[in-house]
């Protein structure tokens, strides 16, 4: 049987006016940072600017659904003072009467003069010998999905809940020979798809 899962064929969304946030935690490093670098390399693919992505890292994936949060109302009050920055250069711009150039410049140089457009969760969760994961497993992925619809914006849900470790090596793409992807790539190009699409629905 084909371990070919995915997210199928995908149009070229294109990222390069978006501002992604990504938090992981560091439980279980290798593994993760596999999965960081395939949905880095898909935001990269779609053309999001490197300086339009935010990296966080919590100790584990308990922090997750906490930092995503916390991620956002950050970068919404990052949003609204570069924006009263921008307002009051553009007033001087007006009374100076000048030219035209720089309001846009400015407006394009910084992914901070926005919120994100969508945060990549991602977390790996190995089964042990008590019933810690199956807690953590579904407070996570609850609160995470909560959380997407409470703040409006894409939550990608990048958490592998594995009953071994070699289950996640492989989910990784760490394991050749092995039919399975690097699912960090689905997830970097589903927080491209999504944050293009809550600009607008066509
Ligand atoms: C404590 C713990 C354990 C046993 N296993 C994992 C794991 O497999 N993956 C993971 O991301 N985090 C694990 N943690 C840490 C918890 O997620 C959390 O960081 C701590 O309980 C502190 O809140």
């Amino acid at each position: 049987m084909s371990g070919i899962k995915g997210i199928g064929e995908t149009k070229q969304y294109d990222g390069s006016k978006l501002r992604i946030g990504i938090v992981h935690a560091r439980w279980n490093t290798k593994i993760i940072d596999a999965l960081l670098e395939g949905a880095k390399k898909k935001l990269a693919e779609a053309g999001v600017p490197e300086s339009n992505i935010e990296i966080q890292t919590v100790p584990g994936s308990y922090e997750l659904p906490y930092a995503v949060q916390q991620m956002y109302a950050c970068s919404q009050a990052q949003a609204s003072s570069a924006n009263s920055t921008l307002l009051s250069s553009a007033t001087d711009l007006l009374s100076a009467s000048t030219s035209d150039l720089s309001l846009k410049d400015k407006e394009g140089s910084s992914g901070a003069t926005k919120p994100f457009d969508a945060i990549i969760a991602i977390g790996v969760l190995i089964k042990g010998s008590t019933m810690h994961f199956e807690y953590i497993s579904d407070a996570v992925s609850h609160a995470l999905m909560k959380l997407q619809m409470d703040i409006g914006i894409p939550v990608v849900f990048g958490l592998l809940t594995l009953l071994t470790e070699e289950q996640g090596l492989e989910r990784a793409g760490l394991v050749s020979g092995s039919s399975y992807h690097n699912h960090g790539e689905d997830w970097g190009a589903a927080a491209v798809e999504l944050g293009v699409k809550r600009r607008g629905w066509q």
